[in-house]
């Protein structure tokens, strides 16, 4: 594969002659930059003075890292400096910001990912998702199905620094350089192995879970003399990002299930800043995406903060987690 810069992706993905659209290319290189930003900042860590807690909370309830407001003004001075964003959304924030009304966008992000595990220098990562612009006000332009999802992405903050991204027609990755900052494009046609031998779930919550999920992590466990009649490796890094990353590139089944904890809860993640633009990437990687009843694509969203159950990755692995809530 010859390396291409992002931006020369852009004006050409599917090397078919036909450009992404102008407004599109423009905003999806206006968060690489921001993504560039962020990731300088979360390199330097405790010599940016930018680690530990703002002290204050987020609409979710949960503690804010320094980081996770930095990261967040910075994407949305971005949304507002690249004049293609009618209205953003972030999970840091309760409300939908207006932007710049009549541009054909609507960006929704998680602007840090994980961010518990900056402290211990464990990758964390931005998410990010781009919906047609819509009529409505405030929240109401943005409750659409995943599956209408102009653009989706991630970017790692790792070992490297890897965005990785569809427009709708397969994946591709493109890996930062360091001394240009550039993004050089690493991987065209992402695919998920179909089969896997790697499962990802916070197990310190087995007693809560649902039938459906215990059996199939039960199989499992059982290895190589179990129904499943290989042995199974668990990882589990407590980083969306980070985890979705190694199932898109290497396999493995990523759950976030429901569980009795909070019964009154569907989930932990958040349906439009995490389960619908990683859902795009996986069902575009030819994987697939679950919530242990819908396609996570075809769920109608009906608040900009809903949390879901999620289930994602390789195509039999998720098959199998839909036959067991199947009954
Ligand atoms: P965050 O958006 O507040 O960082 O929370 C989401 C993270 C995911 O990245 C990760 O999969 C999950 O929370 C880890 O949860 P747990 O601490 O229960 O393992
Ligand atoms: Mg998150």
């Amino acid at each position: 594969m010859t390396a291409r810069t992002l931006r020369e992706f852009l004006a050409d993905p599917n090397e078919t002659g036909d450009a992404a659209p102008r407004d599109l290319a423009i905003l999806i290189e206006a968060i690489s930059d921001s993504c560039r930003t962020i990731s300088y900042l979360v390199s330097r860590g405790a010599l940016a003075g930018v680690l530990g807690s703002a002290g204050t909370g987020n609409v979710q309830g949960e503690e804010q890292k320094q980081l996770d407001i930095l990261a967040n003004d910075e994407l949305m001075a971005m949304a507002k400096a690249s004049g293609v964003v009618a209205a953003a959304a972030s999970e840091e924030e309760e409300e939908a910001r207006t932007i710049s009304p009549g541009a054909p966008y609507l960006l929704l992000f998680d602007p840090l990912d994980g961010s518990s595990n900056v402290e211990v220098n464990v990758s964390i990562g931005t998410i990010f998702s781009i919906l047609p612009a819509a009529a409505g006000e405030g929240a109401a332009p943005f409750l659409q199905p995943g599956r209408n999802q102009s653009a989706a992405g991630y970017c790692v903050y790792g070992p490297q620094t890897t965005l990785v991204l569809t427009l709708g027609n397969g994946v591709a990755a493109f890996t930062m350089d360091p001394p240009t900052g550039q993004f050089v494009q690493t991987a065209a046609k992402i695919q998920i192995p179909e089969r896997t031998k790697e499962f990802a779930i916070n197990m310190s919550n087995m007693r809560h879970w649902a039938d459906p999920v215990r059996a199939y992590v039960d199989e499992c466990l059982a290895g190589e003399t179990g129904p499943r009649a290989k042995n199974f490796n668990m990882r589990w890094i407590a980083s969306m990002v980070a985890d979705v990353h190694r199932v898109l590139t290497r396999g493995g089944v990523f759950m976030y299930p429901w569980d009795k904890r909070e019964p009154n809860k569907p989930g932990k993640l958040r349906l439009m800043y995490e389960a619908n633009p990683m859902s795009l990437l996986v069902e575009q990687a030819v994987g697939k995406s679950f919530d242990g009843q819908h396609q996570i694509l075809d769920i109608q969203p009906a608040g900009l903060h809903q949390r879901v159950s999620v289930m994602l990755g390789s195509r039999e692995e998720v098959e199998l987690l839909e036959k067991k809530h199947a009954g």
